[in-house]
């Protein structure tokens, strides 16, 4: 990316879809390059076209979704009663399914971002406004989530559920419980202990832990984190998300800094395995269905959310994976009730918020936590 780009992309004379793919060619970051948009003041869609007419529904649907967020029929089910071919692609962070998006890949019909992302997504004008009549299913969404302030009215996202990062342990081998961030600080568990390959848990975590919001930009603080950071580094077998799990219930993994349902999903195959949030407090997160603007099934991506926005299907969904849902007629009938935060933890729970232009740095440190 080049100045004269910058001065084009102002004046109206290079698309913005364009200045987002030679700026990441460039090597900017993906968070940065939404910061730049939000600058130049190209960061909303809401001046987008008009809800476009949507024709018949497509025979197939393109999906690229968090691993392991769905029950083991959702698709199948949705396959069979639409007549519709799904396929999956899944992601471990944010910011690997930010880089694909806003480098343009193109065929997918409906992602699933955390909140604090909504800010680069609309940077690079890469939703498309979901049409409300196609969703009337739409009145189970919970109050809670209806009308949030990174997408206002909702008109580009329908919530699908949240959950909370905290530390994962094997009661059975490791004692005392760990209450603090500290624990991957502590050489005992030296190849035991895993923390997620995700920039705003791991440097977001050692944040919380020296009293900080973990949203923070300010330099000093962010020197300190990166020094924790690497000082645990040393004590961990790896950064793993999800995928952890399997390593947890084997044993092979001790305590692994993880999200709230995927530590539910390992507990019901090893009830040794519990769940804490750190006494410094930690994240908590809203994921929500979006439609590129280049989805290719647009129909097919309303049938899907209008789909997962009864009540049954949410249900199972939130009881095989372990995260609360946003459908409040759902909520009702799940087996499985997702323990609400207690007020004690509540009060330590923080949402990650877009970083901005400092988006630039959190990218440098993390690229030196990986290096050290
Ligand atoms: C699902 C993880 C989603 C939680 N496996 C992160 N927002």
């Amino acid at each position: 990316m080049t100045d004269p780009d910058l001065t084009q992309l102002i004046s109206g004379q290079l698309p913005r879809r364009e200045f987002v793919r030679r700026a990441l060619a460039s090597g900017v970051s993906f968070s940065a390059v939404g910061a730049l948009l939000a600058a130049c003041g190209k960061g909303s869609s809401k001046d987008g076209p008009a809800v476009a007419e949507l024709g018949p529904i497509e025979k197939q649907l393109n999906l690229y979704l968090w691993s392991d967020y769905l029950a083991d029929d959702t698709l199948s089910n949705f396959e069979k009663e639409f007549g519709v071919r799904v396929t999956l692609d899944t992601y471990e962070s944010n910011e690997e399914m930010a880089a694909k998006l806003l480098a343009g890949a193109a065929g997918y019909d409906l992602v699933l971002p955390s909140s604090y992302l909504f800010p680069v997504l609309f940077a690079g004008d890469l939703l498309a406004p979901l049409d409300r009549r196609h969703l009337p299913n739409w009145t189970n969404v919970a109050p809670l989530f209806v009308d949030p302030a990174w997408d206002p009215g909702n008109a580009h996202s329908a919530p699908w559920g949240w959950g909370l990062t905290g530390i994962a342990y094997r009661s059975d081998l490791v004692r005392p419980a760990p209450e603090s961030w500290s624990v991957f600080l502590d050489q005992n568990y030296r190849g035991k202990m895993t923390m997620l390959d995700d920039l705003r848990d791991v440097i977001g975590s050692f944040l919380r832990h020296r009293g900080h919001s973990l949203n923070s930009t300010d330099p000093a603080q962010l020197e300190v984190a990166k020094q924790d950071a690497i000082a645990a580094k040393r004590n961990l077998k790896a950064y793993l998300s999800a995928p952890v799990k399997g390593q947890l219930i084997a044993g092979d993994v001790w305590i692994a800094q993880m999200w709230s349902g995927d530590a539910a999903q390992a507990i019901t195959e090893q009830s040794a395995i519990k769940f804490v949030v750190p006494r410094e407090g930690s994240m908590i997160f809203v994921d929500a269905l979006v439609m590129p603007r280049s989805a290719p099934h647009k129909r097919a991506a309303h049938e899907f959310i209008n789909y997962v926005l009864r009540p049954e299907v949410a249900a199972a969904i939130s009881d095989q994976t372990g995260y609360a849902t946003a459908n409040q007629a759902a909520a009702d009938l799940t087996k499985i009730k997702v323990p609400y935060p207690t007020d004690e933890e509540l009060a330590l729970l923080e949402y990650q918020t877009d970083l901005g232009r400092e988006a630039e740095r959190w990218d440098r440190i993390w690229t030196e936590i990986k290096a050290a």
